[in-house]
């Protein structure tokens, strides 16, 4: 009898600990940015929604993989789910990096519009390599820092401009700059060292990273709003219990909504609390119109290497 009331008690632990599952989720920046912050509230909505059942744990600032691993390590299951900057896949098809050329979008309804007509794309793409998308959110405009004062686009020149991927880089290539990749939580080091000058990134990673320690000038050129993609390991997903997958698919619409509306609120206050640290200087028309041509290159160049689909694409934001 006693034998069998510990049997009974040990299936009863072993069913337990085979209903909660545990998850780690592999992200790029630190938990103090908007991202992140999104990220750990859909993680806080996924277990509620399960009771417990299903547990995601988030290892933030590349903690767990570098961010040009996050990727591959959810398409070869190494972890079930993370989270990519999208136009960083660029060199994987271009239809990525649609969210990063100069000029295409530059509001949150053209990026809006922008999404909607990329996202069936995109979720094509990701699915040939067993990868489902949940959902996208936009980081504010794209600017500029520097250490001296612009006013026209050939003042970049000669810079050693810290940039994110390979289409930032030729961005800064194109303004006569001369790129060094470099990950948002490895910015401040890059300035300290000396590897960089300047550097394009949102007001959002400029406050993260308090650019007024090693930056005196911001340019809010809002140029385009690249988005970052949270992503889950398709196989990995198809074999939770269906709730739990609804629990997801769920909490992602709600953290998509809310992330963009997050990332709007931060566009305006990151600018305020820059304006409160350094130098926020009116954008000067002939940096402006730099940029503007380096745009136009760059899309040209994006959509001969897209093909015909991205015509529809730089339609809808037309
Ligand atoms: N912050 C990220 C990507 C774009 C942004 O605003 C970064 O600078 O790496």
């Amino acid at each position: 009898m006693k034998a069998f009331a510990s049997l009974a008690a040990a299936l009863l632990m072993g069913t337990a600990a085979v209903a909660q599952t545990n998850w780690d989720m592999a992200t790029p920046y630190p938990d103090s940015e908007f991202h992140t912050r999104n990220i750990q509230q859909f993680a806080q909505d996924v277990s509620e929604a399960t009771g417990g059942d299903l547990n995601i744990t988030v290892h933030s600032g590349a903690s767990l993989f570098k961010h040009p691993e996050i990727k591959r390590s959810v398409q070869n299951q190494f972890v079930p789910m993370g989270e990519v900057l999208m136009a960083n896949l660029f060199n994987e098809d271009p239809i990525f990096g649609a969210d990063n050329i100069p000029f295409i979008a530059t509001t949150y309804d053209e990026a809006k519009a922008l999404w909607d007509a990329q996202r069936p794309l995109v979720e094509e793409k990701l699915a040939e390599d067993g990868i489902r998308l949940l959902y996208a959110v936009p980081w504010p405009g794209q600017g500029f820092y520097t250490n001296k004062e612009l006013t026209s686009g050939s003042d970049l020149e000669g810079m050693r401009f810290r940039t994110y991927n390979a289409t930032t880089a030729r961005m800064a290539e194109l303004m006569n700059a001369s790129p060094t990749t470099i990950e948002a939580v490895e910015i401040p080091q890059a300035f300290s060292t000396g590897i960089v000058d300047a550097m394009v990134t949102s007001g959002a990673t400029g406050v993260n990273t308090k650019a007024w320690d090693f930056t005196d000038e911001f340019y809010d050129l809002q140029a385009w709003m690249p988005k970052n993609m949270i992503i889950v390991n398709e196989a990995a997903f198809s074999g939770l219990p269906e709730e739990q997958q609804q629990a997801i698919l769920d909490a992602a619409a709600a953290a998509e909504t809310r992330g963009w509306e997050m990332s709007e609120e931060v566009a305006q206050s990151s600018v305020a609390t820059l304006g409160e640290n350094m130098t926020v200087r009116p954008v000067p028309e002939a940096l402006v119109s730099a940029l503007e041509e380096v745009g136009q290159t760059m899309a040209q160049e994006w959509a001969e290497s897209v093909g015909e689909e991205a015509q529809a694409i730089l339609d809808a934001v037309n």
